[in-house]
């Protein structure tokens, strides 16, 4: 780390000292997060040489099988967590119910959410996964926390983030004040800020949706692909590309750099279900993050973080990135919804 970098702590004692932006338990909390990660990022990095590769024989309440790497992270996470006194109680994707905060340690005001591993079919062939974790606020004179008390709209979170396990090992944060990145410094074992107020480019030509998928997408979404396939020959007039990693964090972390579309909509192979994606722990700090670049994320017609959720583990419908792409997603579920002619 150089004379002039600016480590994840110092830049938390800043936000709280001279921009009065976080107060000193929320500070505590994205530090402890932070230290979570790095623990997973080394266990992720050292991979078969520790024989943490593989799936277990469980499944999640997802009803996906758990990959190994899957519950050390949510054991990390938890374990790290559970006694700072910040906390209230915690969501994973892993547990099935929500985890108070055990009696013998104090309790503090925040709800963390977390998906510990995010991308794990990407985990046995070495490809970019991450951490996604949300912040929400718990009410007042809340004696038992239960889960109707994380029931709360995307838009009233504190703090969202995530961290790519990848070439690098970066965190990406907001506050509420923008988006920044820390890149973990592998000599120093801390992170260190590499991005400031990150923004995401209004107008792009990418877009990364599961293509495999297409046939059975609702009309305004294939209205838009088909128009991005058509390239400078059809309506769009310019070219389009494609990716898809099949890791969100992967997929989201290139749309904060450089802009681009994220879709994993809503499609009729079941119809009941809002999408595959969860509405909780990764569509909203997701959907935070990007807006705070600038961004926009939706779920059809609908803004992601003025969704009220119903369930802990309920699904959602995600349109994410360069504001231009996602607004005429946007509209053309309107257009639907209204039965105008695509
Ligand atoms: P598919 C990973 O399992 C995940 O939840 C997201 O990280 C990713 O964007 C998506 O699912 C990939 O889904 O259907 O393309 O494998």
């Amino acid at each position: 780390m150089s004379d002039h970098s600016v480590s994840l702590s110092r830049w938390l004692i800043e936000q709280q000292r001279t921009h009065g932006q976080i107060p000193g338990p929320l500070r505590l909390l994205i530090e402890q997060v932070a230290r979570a990660c790095k623990r997973i990022s080394h266990a992720v990095t050292r991979g078969a040489s520790s024989g943490v590769l593989g799936s277990l024989e469980t499944e999640n309440v997802q009803g996906e099988v758990q990959k190994k790497l899957d519950v050390i992270a949510n054991d990390v996470l938890l374990e790290a967590n559970e006694w700072g006194g910040h906390l209230a109680a915690i969501a994973s994707e892993e547990l099935e119910r929500i985890h108070p905060i055990p009696h013998r340690f104090p309790r503090g005001e925040y709800l963390l959410l977390y998906d510990p591993l995010d991308g794990s079919s990407n985990i046995d062939v070495n490809v970019t996964i991450g951490t996604i974790f949300s912040v929400l606020h718990l009410d007042e004179g809340v004696e038992q926390v239960q889960a109707r008390h994380f029931l709360q709209p995307g838009r009233c979170q504190v703090a969202a983030g995530y961290c790519t396990y990848g070439p690098q090992t970066t965190l990406v944060l907001s506050l509420g004040q923008g988006v920044c990145a820390f890149t973990l410094d592998p000599e120093q074992g801390s992170f260190v800020l590499t991005q400031e107020n990150l923004r995401i480019p209004a107008a792009t030509q990418e877009f990364a949706v599961n293509m495999s998928n297409m046939r059975h997408w609702a009309p305004p979404v294939r209205r838009y692909i088909d128009e991005c396939l058509a390239g400078s020959e059809g309506p769009r007039g310019k070219d389009f590309n494609m990716r898809w990693i099949g890791s969100m964090v992967a997929d989201v972390h290139r749309v904060l750099q450089r802009g681009g579309v994220f879709m994993y909509p809503w499609d009729r192979r079941e119809p009941d279900r809002a999408g595959k994606l969860r509405l909780m722990y990764e569509a909203n700090p997701m959907a935070m993050l990007v807006e705070q670049a600038g961004g926009m994320a939706v779920a059809g017609a609908t803004r992601i973080l003025d969704i009220q959720p119903t369930e802990l583990h309920q699904r959602a419908s995600v349109m994410l990135g360069s504001r231009d792409e996602i607004e005429r997603l946007r509209l053309y579920h309107l257009e639907a919804q209204a039965g105008a002619p695509a």
